[in-house]
């Protein structure tokens, strides 16, 4: 009843304990302050990094930074920017990127990445890469002792032409890994979910550890309807993980 609730706002919770989001807010935050005037930066999507592009916002606003130009990793995060009045551009006109600030689904030891469940992997892929430095922020749920350990999906966007074609050869890839692949769809249409490039995405389920990952990322790269898959292999130089007892900052 109401007097329990009551009973539990008077106890709980105690202004230390920080929720999920606020360590992610710290995580972005922490990135940002690598961020210096004059830099192209890569703005990730989802909701660690959308924190990062508000901060971002707020700095250039209040002119503690100058002369930044972000290159938006998806629609959303091009329509956030927009709105914070971030100068904005892409990859044609930059190549080359100072620095990318991203969340991602899972951390391994090693700083090897699994990304996509926000649906953005492709130009995320491409951005990141054509960064200098590319900085991952995560709050420490995120972080697994292998790729996959999540047991949540790993993403793989493919082009919709005979999606079930390349969704069976995805999984019979896998089949020693136990994999069940299943293409993502909208929770509020049950149509299948589109990417920004008009494409649609295979969310690959493991049960056993899929081993070599260099090895999976480019065994899904030879079959024809893929396009690109959500492991990002040896790409990030810092990875700022928030948790409870405070934020890490770890280099390559
Ligand atoms: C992007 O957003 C994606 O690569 C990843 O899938 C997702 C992480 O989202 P969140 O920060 O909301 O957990 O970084």
């Amino acid at each position: 009843g109401s007097e329990n609730l009551d009973d539990d706002a008077a106890t709980s919770p105690s202004p230390l304990v920080l929720t999920q989001d606020e360590l992610k807010k710290i995580a972005a935050y922490k990135a940002v302050e690598f961020v210096t005037s004059g830099m192209v930066v890569g703005l990730g999507t989802g909701s660690t990094s959308k924190h990062a592009v508000d901060r971002l916002g707020e700095l250039l606003r209040q002119g503690v930074l100058t002369d930044i130009v972000g290159i938006p990793t998806s629609k959303r995060t091009h329509e956030q920017a927009l709105s914070l009045d971030i100068p904005l551009s892409d990859i044609e006109t930059h190549p080359v990127l100072d620095l990318a600030i991203d969340g991602a689904d899972e951390v391994d030891p090693e700083m090897n990445l699994v990304k996509g469940r926000g649906g953005s992997l492709l130009r995320e892929k491409m951005i990141e890469c054509a960064s200098k430095k590319f900085v991952v922020i995560v709050d420490e749920s995120k972080l697994v002792d292998y790729i996959g350990g999540s047991g949540l999906a790993m993403p793989v966007e493919i082009v919709p032409f005979c999606w079930k074609f390349t969704l069976h050869m995805l999984q019979s890839l896998f089949q020693e890994a136990d994999c069940v692949a299943k293409l993502r769809t909208s929770s509020e249409t049950g149509e299948p979910y589109v990417t920004d490039n008009s494409n649609y995405i295979i969310d690959l389920y493991f049960k056993k550890n899929i081993g070599d990952l260099k090895a999976a990322g480019d065994a899904m790269l030879r079959l024809p309807g893929v396009v690109e898959h959500g492991l990002f292999l040896g790409m990030a130089t810092t990875v700022i993980v928030a948790g409870k007892l405070g934020v890490t900052v770890k280099n390559k």
